[in-house]
């Protein structure tokens, strides 16, 4: 059997509403993307992921879509979007979007109709309270965004469930009807052209039906109902069965699902083909791995620890399952900024990092503006943030926890999500290109010296990097289909591995550090063929300079 082919390929991700604004109101849109197409498929990635572009009220910038078969007017219309598609399409590049069914907008038509009650999760008071009152929700989950994940209406008497805002009622996947209605609008997409969907959350769909007290911990208001609502009894099931009513019978698809907690014996089978769920997941282990017991401390990252979260994942689905591959995502702070070194060394690891991700065994996922090595931006108070889950957890924090503002402001500054929502810097000019209007979030003020136009005209920047890792991607087998072994587990500076595949075998390694590092493993490799290096010096003596990375190839007898 051939292997499909997005084992070798490369995705980018676009957060549409921070990468280019083609009329002027602050806010990118669809035909800020369709001009800039010719610039990604330069950079040689094979598909496209939209953030969400429905109708919605914006609450969660979109996660919350109050219709999920149309174009928001912020982004443009429906014509717009096959216009983006055809023109996606002409340059080989693929485009998926974003499947939001966890939960729906609290404005969507559905939750809004009283015969669909069903379609959600409602429920009364707890047994003897008042409704409405203190502790009367019917269980103490905590939304992820900070307060009760129940929402009291007294028009109805009633409480219904929103993991995230109030404003993404969670959709019950145990309703039949709720499930055709989701399957009937992803075959509308994907009949329109669409080549597949990154599914948000698809591991919080099936609930345990008795929506059962959490666990409290000291000093919470609110428990994590997590193992409740996280891999919950029927979410197999329902894959499988969107598989069939959606997928089976259609080629060249992409699906991946997004699966916070997820763990390998899990995601080995959801990604199992022969059990027709999803081609590949994204698990969490390694971007909470500086994520403290305590939410508001900041964890340095532990280098042997990634190397244990990343060895183990590349073990488990060697043989059955496929792993995607990302530091990055609208979610997540800039890995240059909290893996790497933003400042003197930001160019050299910048690459580094994205050197040893890319050649990883599975597919690696490029998000907007990582190419150009952006980093995180300055936040002065919380007042400069958007975001609905740094405002939430904020409030939560400090007015009703008492927590110290500048204890908290220090962990969002470091790991909020507006660090990866900045605008896409283009150019020098004014708010870097992205808008001649006033931006929806402050620019970055790096754009200077980062973007992508001086990034393009600089054979050695970080952009011109990626281009060769996916080109390696494309031309070196090994790299898709070798098999993985993980150097020097217990070194907290090198992260070293090889990938062999027949007679070809890569070594890769990269130097998580400003001072030089030995490597023994590099013994043996001094007269292979040195394939890509971030600094243009050979190392020797089997030192890696200052974040350094380095990968060469060699034939060995099969
Ligand atoms: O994210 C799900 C998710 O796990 C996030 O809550 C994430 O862990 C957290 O934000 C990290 O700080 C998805 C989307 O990617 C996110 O943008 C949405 O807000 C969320 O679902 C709700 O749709």
């Amino acid at each position: 059997m051939t292997d499909p082919w997005w084992k070798s390929a490369v995705v980018y991700q676009i957060y549409p509403r921070s990468f280019a604004d083609s009329d002027g109101d602050g806010m990118g849109d669809l035909r800020g993307i369709i001009q800039h197409l010719d610039y990604l498929a330069e950079l040689g990635v094979d598909v496209l992921w939209l953030s969400p572009v429905y109708p919605s009220p914006q609450d969660d910038n979109g996660y919350d879509i109050s219709d999920y078969q149309d174009i928001d007017p912020l982004f443009g219309t429906l014509a717009d979007f096959d216009e983006l598609l055809t023109e996606a399409h002409a340059r080989s590049m693929k485009l998926i979007m974003d499947l939001v069914v966890n939960h729906s907008s609290d404005e969507h038509a559905w939750f809004r109709d009283p015969a669909k009650r069903d379609w959600y999760w409602w429920r009364p008071a707890r047994d003897g309270m008042e409704p409405g009152t203190p502790g009367a929700e019917p269980n103490n989950w905590g939304s992820v965004f900070g307060g009760s994940a129940w929402e009291y209406d007294p028009a109805t008497g009633e409480y219904f469930l929103h993991l995230f805002s109030r404003k993404q009622p969670d959709l019950n996947w145990e309703n039949p009807e709720v499930r055709e209605a989701v399957y009937e609008m992803m075959r509308w997409w994907l009949d329109r052209g669409v080549d597949g969907f990154r599914m948000d959350v698809i591991d919080h769909i099936s609930k345990d039906p008795a929506l059962p007290d959490g666990v409290l911990s000291v000093g919470q208001s609110y428990a994590n109902g997590a193992p409740h609502y996280l891999n919950g009894p029927r979410n197999h099931e329902f894959l499988h069965e969107m598989h069939e009513k959606v997928f089976a019978g259609r080629d060249a698809l992409l699906t991946v699902g997004e699966m916070p907690g997820v763990t390998v014996d899990e995601a080995k089978l959801y990604t199992d083909p022969a059990r027709g769920e999803v081609d590949m997941v994204f698990q969490f282990d390694h971007v909470w791995i500086d994520r403290g017991a305590d939410p508001w401390q900041l964890v340095p990252l532990k280098l042997t620890a990634l190397k244990a979260i990343f060895g183990r994942w590349q073990a488990g689905l060697a043989e059955v399952g496929w792993n995607s591959l990302y530091w990055n995502n609208h979610d997540q702070p800039r890995v240059v900024s909290r893996f790497g070194d933003d400042g003197d060394f930001r160019v050299e690891s910048a690459k580094m990092l994205g050197t040893v991700l890319h050649l990883h065994r599975g597919t690696p996922y490029v998000y907007q503006g990582e190419e150009l090595g952006m980093t995180n931006a300055p936040w002065d108070t919380i007042e400069d943030f958007r975001d609905i889950e740094a405002l939430g957890q904020y409030a939560q924090a400090v007015e009703k926890e008492g927590r110290r503002p500048d204890e908290v402001l220090t962990v969002l500054r470091a790991r909020g999500r507006d660090n990866a929502r900045t605008p896409m810097q283009w150019d020098s000019s004014p708010q870097a290109g992205f808008t001649t209007g006033t931006p929806w979030l402050r620019v970055n003020p790096s754009f200077s010296e980062i973007n992508a136009a001086a990034a393009v005209a600089d054979p050695d920047s970080v952009y011109h990097h990626y281009r060769k890792l996916i080109d390696l991607r494309h031309t070196e087998p090994a790299v898709v289909s070798g098999d993985f072994t993980m150097l020097a587990p217990h070194d907290e500076q090198v992260y070293a591995y090889t990938r062999r595949l027949g007679a070809t075998e890569l070594l890769v390694a990269g130097n998580f550090g400003a001072t030089p590092a030995a490597l023994d493993d590099l013994a043996g490799w001094d007269d292979a063929e040195l394939v890509l290096d971030n600094t243009g010096q050979a190392p020797s003596d089997r030192i890696l300079g200052p974040w350094q990375a380095v990968v060469y190839r060699r034939t060995v007898s099969p």
